[in-house]
């Protein structure tokens, strides 16, 4: 498709649609410059360019996973330095909810290494999701796989978004998966949205991917039944002991077009630029804000790797001129 064809296609766009595998190549293959214009255009035409939204993550269960995901420390099948714990009291999770507020977030994210959760975990999961609302936070959880009941329990407690991840595209998720199947991804995202509870959907890139990988991801998550609310796009985190330490390095500009991709095909959707900034130059991320990323998680971690902290965030933005999002 010519630089031409795509302006055309793009000209029109009124509201969210699905997006084919060709069309979001196109997108891929523009001249960097018109990608960024293209994403800029469609930014603008949503959402104010200088606010970025803000998230706070808490690691609720870490490590011991039984799941062999080959990107991530939390797994039991690798040899990592994470340790196997238990679930948070809710007190100490509290704690971290008020002082991630006090801290200036908006939203409150939970993670658990588990492949799904029993419904025990539920009740003490659920507990943990009314405390954070109670605190005036969004809340947000990342669980595994969850069934229909579980979503509605979920939504009961007055959950606001679930994260449940696409990773890559179909053909190459069994080159990093195999404990289960993207049909089981997509499940869940469909409990999930029945349930009525935000979706937050996006992946990874740095796995050793191709460009048609991160075609493929994004081409699959702008064509769901409806555009998740929220899109993290992560830049794989190389962890010693985990299978892809020791990949090579994608292009940074490569990660910049799958911002500007998500941005462009889900239109009204937040684009959170997710694992991986400990690693950017505050130049890569800019540029990724200029393609139309608009939300972060802030704090010294993640779940249990490094993440730039408060205080370098808070220069980045003086210098960008961007402001946290209001909730
Ligand atoms: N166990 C749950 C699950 O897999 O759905 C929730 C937690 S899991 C750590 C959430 C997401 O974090 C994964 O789907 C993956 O996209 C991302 N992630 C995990 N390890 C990562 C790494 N080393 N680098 C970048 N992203 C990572
Ligand atoms: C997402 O897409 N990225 C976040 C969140 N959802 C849960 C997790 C990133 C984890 C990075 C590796 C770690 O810190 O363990
Ligand atoms: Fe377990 Fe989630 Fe890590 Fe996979 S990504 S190993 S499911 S914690």
């Amino acid at each position: 498709m010519s630089v031409g064809a795509v302006d055309a296609m793009l000209a029109n766009e009124a509201s969210p649609r699905a997006w084919t595998r060709e069309e979001v190549r196109a997108l891929f293959n523009l001249p960097f410059p018109e990608l960024m214009f293209q994403a800029q255009t469609v930014h603008r035409r949503h959402f104010d360019p200088c606010e970025v939204q803000v998230s706070t993550l808490l690691s609720i269960k870490t490590g011991g996973c039984p799941e062999d995901c080959a990107y991530c420390p939390q797994s039991a099948h690798h040899e990592t330095e994470v340790a196997a714990g238990k679930l948070m009291a809710l007190d100490e999770v509290l704690a971290a909810a008020r002082a991630a507020k006090e801290g200036g977030a908006s939203r409150f994210c939970m993670g658990a290494a588990w492949r799904s959760p029993k419904d025990r975990d539920l009740d003490h999961v659920c507990e943990m999701i009314a405390g954070v609302k109670a605190l005036g936070l969004e809340s947000c959880v990342t669980l595994g796989m969850v069934t229909a009941p579980q979503a509605k329990r979920l939504k009961d407690a007055g959950l606001d978004y679930y994260n449940h991840n696409l990773d890559t595209s179909p053909e190459f998720y069994g080159e990093i998966v195999t404990t289960r199947c993207y049909q089981d991804r997509l499940d869940t995202l469909d409990h999930v949205r029945d349930a009525g509870i935000n979706v937050c959907c996006g992946g990874i890139t740095g796995m050793g991917e191709a460009r048609e990988d991160r075609i493929g991801l994004i081409a699959t998550l702008a064509s769901l039944p409806v555009h998740p609310e929220s899109v993290p796009i992560n830049f794989l985190v190389q962890v010693a002991g985990t299978p892809l330490a020791g990949t090579e390095r994608l292009d940074p500009f490569e990660f910049v077009r799958t911002i500007a991709a998500a941005r462009i095909t889900m239109p009204r959707s937040m684009v959170r630029l997710s694992a991986g900034r400990e690693e950017m130059s505050d130049e890569m991320q800019a540029l990724c804000f200029l393609a139309g990323a608009n939300s972060i998680f802030a704090g010294d971690k993640l779940l249990t790797t490094a993440n730039p902290g408060v205080a370098h965030d808070r220069g980045l933005f003086q210098r960008l001129g961007l402001v946290a999002m209001p909730a």
